[in-house]
This record gives structure tokens, sequence and C-alpha cells, in this order.
């Protein structure tokens, strides 16, 4: 058994489509435990900082001002192999391909704007709570 903690943020179209206690029931309802929740605006500084890997692609620009447009809902989220799981239940990054099922399947609208962000390694969910969550 592999205990682990991971981010899962609602991101601004999907607070704005008020998902967020559906998302927090998907989660439950897969066993896992919410250990904090934590609603905000994203500054540039911290957008930038978060997304720091993904500096030099294309759509960088594009991705902080979508990220800093609204409030955000974090979740830091607790559970075995929950990394993993999580990313499971938020399924691939393009809405558009994102199966039936998955949160970005249900509710995402396209490869940007696709309601929820989730860590996807154990370096990144270390980086990302500590930045959220302190
Ligand atoms: P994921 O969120 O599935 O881990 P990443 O880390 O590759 O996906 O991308 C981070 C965020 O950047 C995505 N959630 C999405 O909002 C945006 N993004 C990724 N790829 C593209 C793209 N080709 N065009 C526009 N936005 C993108």
């Amino acid at each position: 058994m592999v205990l682990e903690r991971t981010l899962l943020m609602i991101k601004p179209d999907g607070v704005e489509a008020k998902i967020t206690g559906e998302v927090i029931s998907r989660v439950e309802r897969k066993g896992l435990k919410i250990v904090a929740i934590k609603k905000f605006l994203f500054t540039r500084e911290l957008a930038e900082k978060f997304y720091a890997v993904h500096k030099n692609k294309p759509f960088f620009n594009e991705l902080i001002e979508y990220i800093t447009s609204g409030e955000v809902v974090a979740l830091l989220v607790e559970g075995e192999s929950a990394i993993k799981v999580v990313r499971n239940l938020v399924g691939p990054t393009d809405s558009t391909i994102a199966p039936p099922g998955t949160i970005r399947g249900d509710f995402g609208t396209s490869i940007q704007r696709n309601v929820v962000h989730a860590s996807d390694s154990p370096e990144s969910s270390q980086y990302e709570i500590k930045l959220i969550f302190g």
C-alpha cells in the first residue's frame, strides 16, 4: 500500500460551471480523503511558478491568462496510489477525446478548458502542494 497525496484543482471554467461539489463527490465516492480545500485567485506570479514546466510551450501565455481569469478551488487529496487514481478520475488532457465518465469527458470543453488540474507524478504533487498549501 502506497499512501500518497496529490493536488486536484477545479480551474476557473469548472468553478464557473459549478462542478466543485460534483468533483468533491467523485473523489469521496472513490474512497479518497479530502485533507484540505482552498478557494483563491491565482496571481500571475504564482501561476507562472505553478506552470513553470510549460514555460517554453507555445500555449504558455494563453494558459496563464486562463488560470488567472477567475477563482480556482484546490483540493489536497490523500489515499492509496492517489496520484494515479485521481488522474484516472480526471481523464486525458484533451476534453474532446476524454471518455464519458471522466471529469474532463463529462464537463471539459477543449484541450485548454479542461475544468480540472491533477498532479501527474510524485515530484509534481510535492511541488504543487507546497506552492498552494505551504
Ligand atoms: P494535464 O493537465 O493533463 O497534466 P499538461 O500538464 O500537459 O496536461 O498541460 C497543462 C495545461 O495546459 C492543461 N491542463 C491545459 O489547460 C493546457 N494545455 C495543454 N496542452 C495544451 C495545448 N496544446 N493547447 C492549449 N492548452 C494546452
